[in-house]
């Protein structure tokens, strides 16, 4: 049995959630927050959630784990059949997390965690985030999918990724920089909300938000 660690507010961590639910996989969730990093360096060696446990050992990296699961489970495929469509879509996901979620990342302290965030940073994150999203609005198709015509393990990535982009820019901008950027995002965005498992792990993400601000941490993302 697979049991995946992290917490419910994470995009990371419900990316890999909805791949075990979509795949329809067996797993638990054990709640873990990364500020208790010291007991889990062992499997995430960066303390970095989400993480998995497997009866052979620990894996970090939501991108490694989703690729071990496709592996280990491919009765129900996330990644399309052929060789080239299989890259395009990894093509994509690298390009939405390297070059799109991790620039919007640095603005999470202010956007989420009651933080501040320097002005030299909501410029330089402007500028970079733009390039990131049009770079990623050359690639997705959303047709109805982010690859195209099948649902893919993109979506599973995007869905939650995106939303935390369009919430941090509006916070920060007070301009929605999916709407300027990628053309078709929300409306796609509101199409996978009516996904079954999608809605659900929102829910239990809303959840998982009134416990972590239960909890009064300092936290950055
Ligand atoms: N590249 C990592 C990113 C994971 C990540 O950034 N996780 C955040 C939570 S969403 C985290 O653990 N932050 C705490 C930290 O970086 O110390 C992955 O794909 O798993």
């Amino acid at each position: 049995m697979i049991i995946l660690r992290g917490f419910g507010v994470s995009n990371y961590y419900n990316k890999l959630k909805l791949c075990l639910l979509e795949k329809n996989i067996p797993f638990q969730e054990k709640t873990t927050y990364p500020w208790e990093r010291d007991s889990f360096l062992q499997s995430s060696p960066l303390g970095r959630i989400p993480f998995i446990e497997t009866e052979q050992g620990a894996l970090s990296e939501s991108q490694v784990i989703l690729e071990y699961l496709e592996d280990r489970h491919p009765e129900r495929p996330l990644l399309p059949k052929t060789l080239f469509a299989r890259a395009k879509c990894r093509e994509l996901i690298q390009h939405l997390e390297l070059n799109v979620e991790w620039v919007a990342r640095r603005l999470y302290r202010q956007a989420f965690f009651g933080g501040v965030v320097s002005e030299e940073t909501r410029n330089d994150v402007r500028e970079k985030l733009a390039a990131g999203l049009n770079a990623l609005s050359r690639l997705a198709r959303f047709s109805p999918y982010i690859c195209g015509a099948e649902f893919t393990a993109a979506d599973c990535a995007a869905f939650f990724h995106l939303d935390y982009v369009r919430q941090a820019t509006l916070k920060i901008y007070g301009a929605d920089m999916l709407d300027e950027h990628l053309s078709g995002a929300a409306d796609y965005l509101a199409f996978m909300a009516e996904r079954p498992h999608f809605r659900t792990t929102m829910a239990d993400r809303t959840k998982a938000l009134s416990v972590f601000h239960s909890l009064g941490v300092d936290y950055a993302g």
